[in-house]
């Protein structure tokens, strides 16, 4: 398999816990989303939608890491990233959805390069978009696992689907300076899947084209 990834992408990262979660080995195919090598030709011919990541799997092109996700999950059952049972499956999409629907979409960079410079807004006013997003968000998630279902992780006491979203998006949120104060329950199922080496690995830190 091969991933169109780049290090600083959260989307990518998502799936980069994935494949390290499953034990699964992937070649990487690095493309340089700040000097926009996503919009040329090149990629635009593997990926037509222009975005990261995307996973090559015997000759056909996936995209949408959340279709990704479950197409391992599909292909790979075990070790599994959503749980046997339908309604804690259904919690963990949930979960997954509002990283990847309510927080990421309004956040990603060609929404904010759109709000300032087609828009006219100040650095200070993106900023304060982006954090207002990530607040709006993690708000939800917290919500959300303060009702039953969460245990050391998203769900339960192992790492689901849910925890391969939310680990990216609290590190987007940690670079932007979020404050994530109000969100304990979040910080420490955070915590605890930073201990497992599938997270570790997928970091974008430890990634070979890390700047
Ligand atoms: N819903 C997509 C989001 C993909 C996405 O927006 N990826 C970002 C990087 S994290 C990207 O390629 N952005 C390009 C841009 O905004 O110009 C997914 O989950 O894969």
């Amino acid at each position: 398999m091969r991933l169109y990834t780049y290090f600083r992408s959260s989307a990518a990262f998502r799936v980069r816990i994935a494949l390290n979660l499953k034990g699964l080995a992937y070649e990487p195919a690095f493309v340089h989303l700040a000097r926009g090598e996503h919009l040329q030709p090149a990629y635009q011919a593997v990926n037509p939608q222009g975005l990261l990541p995307a996973l090559e799997v015997e000759g056909t092109l996936l995209a949408q890491s959340i279709a990704i996700m479950e197409y391992l999950e599909e292909a790979h059952p075990r070790p599994a990233l959503l749980p046997d049972e339908a309604l804690e499956r259904a919690r963990v999409r949930s979960l997954s959805l509002i990283v990847a629907c309510e927080i990421h979409p309004l956040n990603n960079p060609r929404v904010l390069k759109y709000v300032k410079n087609t828009l006219g807004h100040s650095q200070e006013e993106v900023d304060a978009w982006y954090r207002h997003w990530v607040a709006d968000g993690l708000r939800k998630f917290e919500a959300e696992l303060a009702r039953p279902g969460t245990g050391r992780y998203c769900q339960g006491g192992a790492p689901t689907m849910a925890d391969c979203c939310l680990v990216p998006q609290i590190f987007n949120a940690k670079r932007f300076q979020c404050d994530l104060a109000p969100y304990p329950l979040a910080m420490r199922v955070f915590d605890a899947c930073m201990q497992l080496d599938a997270f570790e690995r997928a970091q974008p830190g430890k990634q070979p084209d890390a700047e």
